[in-house]
């Protein structure tokens, strides 16, 4: 994707998951907003995206970060919301092993309180190690955790898989986790 179109849909990002205000929206209580509102109040905050280029980045954004509603007429973020909404996912059983990518300075935080959320609604977690050191390395050199999602399962931790295929759960206590 240009890099044109890569800054619009991280503005999107923006909008959909953290501050629609910034162009004057609401979201739904499940994230959704209509594409025309949306469009609409785009254009008039001077940040216009017009409908080609909206289904060019819902189709070919790296991570599949937007869903569009099944009628064609609503849009939301699929995961990585920091605001109160309720993507109403159902509890999945994950992989017995989940993989979660950070970087050194947080290793001791870490074994103490083991992986929190913090601004984001969920912890991200991915099946694959290689999508783990690239998330990772967005800070730093990736250090790769790897998490006992079966044994967090077995207890009364659930798990959810987001639209996009990122793994999803509110806490993960240190003694879930295998630090490399
Ligand atoms: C760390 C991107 C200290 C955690 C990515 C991470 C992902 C702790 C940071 C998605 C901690 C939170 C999410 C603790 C967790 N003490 N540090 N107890 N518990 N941390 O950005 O997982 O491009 O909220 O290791 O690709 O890095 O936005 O989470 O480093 O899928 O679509 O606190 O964001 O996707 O950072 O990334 P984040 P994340 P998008």
């Amino acid at each position: 994707m240009e890099k044109r179109l890569i800054n619009k849909s991280k503005f999107l990002s923006l909008v959909l998951r953290h501050r629609p205000e910034a162009i004057d929206i609401a979201l739904d209580e499940n994230g959704w907003v209509s594409i025309d509102v949306l469009l609409q109040a785009l254009a008039s905050s001077g940040t216009p995206i017009n409908s080609d280029e909206l289904k060019q980045i819902v189709r070919e954004n790296n991570k599949k970060r937007f869903t569009i509603s099944e009628d064609g007429a609503r849009i939301r973020a699929a995961q990585g919301h920091s605001i109160d909404v309720d993507p109403k996912l159902q509890p999945v059983e994950p992989p017995s092993v989940l993989y979660h990518g950070t970087v050194a300075e947080f290793v001791p935080s870490i074994r103490q309180e083991g992986l929190r959320r913090r601004s984001r609604q969920f912890v991200h977690l991915s099946a694959d190690k290689e999508t783990a050191r690239a998330v990772g390395m967005r800070r730093g050199r990736p250090i790769v955790l790897r998490v006992d999602a079966g044994s967090m399962n077995a207890g009364e931790h659930a798990f959810f898989l987001s639209e996009n295929g990122v793994w999803l759960t509110e806490h993960v206590p240190a003694r879930f986790i295998v630090f490399p």
